[in-house]
């Protein structure tokens, strides 16, 4: 079975790898977003990319879900000594030797898909990993407070904690960015499509927004997983992005905001049943089970519960 999955950081990794241990034999392809992404002492650092690699690959540090497992931050303190700036997002000294080889290699010439193919030889994840775009897109936030301010994705999400409203929600460059090579064949011949419980907005729609990917998908079987539950993001901070789009933190309205002519199938928690009798929700398929994924096994219930419904949906 060829599976496609559109995947952003945390919650789509994690939801990796249970589809991995419900699918063992199918043949997975990962499109990364790639609109997080940003150059941080003159290294391109792809959050997105790494969170998914480092987990599919066991090098993940588990408990924060990004980065690399069994840090030191050496490099980092040399920094700050220095007064580099910024000093408000962590990179840790084995993290750092991913942006420099990126870094190295997209210098030499290499698109990103090529750069990535050959961070993923190393880490082996068990799936094809492809950026959305091998053309720069990043998201940038137009602050609501005060005079228009806008600042990437990255300063509000870390140094703000996504506290200041914001008034716009960019993702520069993806008008003009070209699908990376393979992402269009990997839509077109996937038996279906998921979408994992990532950030409807800045990961998901992000990718979407590429243009001829959103065509694409649309065309296929898609089940998605709410990656809301009970009124709240399961981590992270959705529910400032989908304030800033006036979209409601709730499974129904993410679920509606995709809408049926892009999602065949929508999974709720149990405790969002209700959601099955959502207008919006008309024409997609929905349905309850547990959506924490708070082991392997609970995981791998929910890619399986996925799977099972796009296949009842085909
Ligand atoms: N998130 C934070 O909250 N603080 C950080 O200092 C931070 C550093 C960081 C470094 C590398 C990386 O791949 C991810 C990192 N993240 C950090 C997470 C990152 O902001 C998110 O993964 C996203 O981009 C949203 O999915």
């Amino acid at each position: 079975m060829r599976i496609t999955v559109l995947a952003g950081g945390v919650g789509a990794a994690r939801f990796l790898r249970g589809l991995k241990h419900a699918a063992p034999d199918a043949e997975i392809t990962v499109i990364g977003n790639t609109g997080d992404d940003i150059t941080l002492y003159g290294l391109r650092v792809c959050p997105d990319l790494d969170t998914v690699m480092y987990t599919l690959g066991r090098g993940i540090n588990t408990q924060q879900g990004w980065g690399r497992a069994a840090e030191t931050f050496s490099v980092r303190a040399e920094l700050a000594a220095y007064g580099a700036s910024p000093e408000w997002f962590t990179l840790g000294d084995r993290d750092f030797a991913t942006h420099i080889l990126r870094s190295q290699l997209l210098a030499s010439g290499l698109p990103l898909s090529a750069v990535t193919e050959v961070l993923c030889r190393r880490w082996r994840p068990g799936a094809r990993l492809l950026p959305m775009s091998d053309d720069p897109v990043e998201t940038h936030i137009t602050l609501a407070d005060g005079e228009p301010r806008t600042v990437h994705f990255q300063e509000w999400w870390v140094r703000m904690g996504a506290e200041p409203a914001a008034a716009a929600i960019t993702a520069v460059g993806a008008a003009r960015a070209r699908p990376a090579p393979g992402v269009l064949d990997a839509i077109d011949a996937a038996d279906l499509v998921l979408f994992p419980p990532s950030n409807p907005v800045v990961s998901i729609g992000t990718i979407l927004a590429v243009p001829g990917i959103a065509a694409a998908v649309a065309a296929k079987t898609v089940v998605g997983v709410s990656p809301i539950i009970g009124g709240a993001p399961v981590r992270g901070m959705a529910d400032a992005c989908l304030a800033a789009i006036g979209v409601d933190t709730s499974a129904a309205a993410v679920g509606a905001h995709y809408g049926r002519d892009l999602v065949d199938g929508w999974l709720v928690d149990d405790t969002d049943k209700s959601a099955a009798d959502d207008p919006g929700l008309a024409g997609i398929e929905v349905r309850a089970l547990p959506l924490y994924m708070r082991d392997l096994p609970a995981t791998a219930a929910i890619a399986r519960a996925a799977l099972d419904l796009a296949v009842e949906l085909r």
